[in-house]
């Protein structure tokens, strides 16, 4: 089930990986293919060093008379790209009870991705709260609280204008007294480069740090796979905050870069949780790196 979601997710990205691949074998080959499947990792969004650690990685796993055999050499490819993201443990789900504060750049679908993992933990019977701690844009709450009903979990409510930090403070206090086991957090999209804004989250941050006593506090940073590549500097300078405990990929349904979440990995060194591949409720998986590396060669 899982595997099948994450294929759909990478439909785009292997088959543009798949194209290239396939071009690049019609040719006759051999230090020139290094270039080649170089350029065509790198045209998926895989920067030019981890790219080139893949293949140093894909040709330690070739025998020798391999190297012109397509299926061998993606295997090997595979085989590499799994072993860099084994880097990290596996992640198989928050430890709860749990307060998840979710940040990002406008639009990258930090809202619905807070439902659809609230949905996740919900079917599997545990005790789910939101809060709406975007009060910067109109009717963020009001977006949140039509997924907690769909849902039938209750949310934190807030209006727009509010002080976000309290916000939390309350959810925080209201899960405590509730027994919840997972406070997700929703907050307002901004870039870096607002500082009003991003000072306004390292504050939520510090509420969060001090009152969340018992729970497991977790920040996630939400990227757009349509962002690709340069959506990795997102990461980084959401990092100044405190370095993300982990990342959702979203959008992987209609993004043909879907390298880019190798290089959250190998280049950022944080780890990747869930992936997005729709926009519907169910439409998020948790990632794994074997199945990862199936989907997008
Ligand atoms: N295709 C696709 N669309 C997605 C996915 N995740 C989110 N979206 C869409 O992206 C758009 C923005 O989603 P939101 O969840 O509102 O994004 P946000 O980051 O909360 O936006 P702001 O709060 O305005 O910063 C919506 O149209 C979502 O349906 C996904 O995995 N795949
Ligand atoms: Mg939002």
């Amino acid at each position: 089930m899982e595997e099948k979601k994450l294929d759909i997710g990478f439909l785009r990205t292997k088959r543009s990986l798949g194209e290239r691949f396939l071009d690049v074998f019609t040719g006759s080959i051999d230090d020139e293919l290094y270039d080649e499947l170089l350029e065509a990792l790198i045209l998926s969004d895989i920067p030019y060093d981890t790219a080139e650690k893949i293949l140093d990685g894909a040709k330690k796993n070739l025998r020798r008379g391999q190297m012109d055999d397509l299926e061998s050499v993606k295997d090997a490819v595979r085989q590499s790209i799994a072993d860099i993201l084994s880097a990290h443990e596996e992640f198989t789900g928050f430890d709860l009870p749990a307060v998840v504060l979710a940040m990002g750049v406008n639009g990258v679908g930090k809202t619905t991705t807070i439902a659809k993992i609230a949905n996740m933990y919900a079917a599997q019977g545990k005790s789910v709260m939101l809060a709406a701690a975007d009060t910067f844009r109109a009717a963020a709450s009001e977006q949140l609280g039509i997924w907690a009903e769909r849902i039938g979990i209750p949310v934190i409510s807030s209006q727009q204008g509010q002080d976000a930090s309290s916000v939390i403070f309350d959810a925080i206090s209201s899960a405590r007294s509730r027994g919840v086991d997972i406070l997700i957090c929703d907050t307002a999209g901004r870039l870096h480069n607002n500082r009003n804004l991003m000072e306004e989250l390292r504050k939520m941050y510090r509420v969060c740090e001090k009152n969340c006593e018992g729970f497991r506090l977790y920040t996630v940073v939400v990227l757009d796979a349509m962002t690709g590549a340069s959506s990795l500097a997102q990461l980084s300078e959401f990092s100044e905050i405190r370095k993300p405990d982990g990342v959702v990929i979203t959008k992987t349904d209609g993004s043909a870069k879907g390298g880019m979440v190798i290089a959250a990995v190998d280049k950022y060194d944080t780890p990747v949780y869930f992936v997005g591949v729709g926009e519907g409720l169910e439409d998020i998986c948790l990632f794994d790196a074997a199945s990862f590396a199936e989907a997008i060669i």
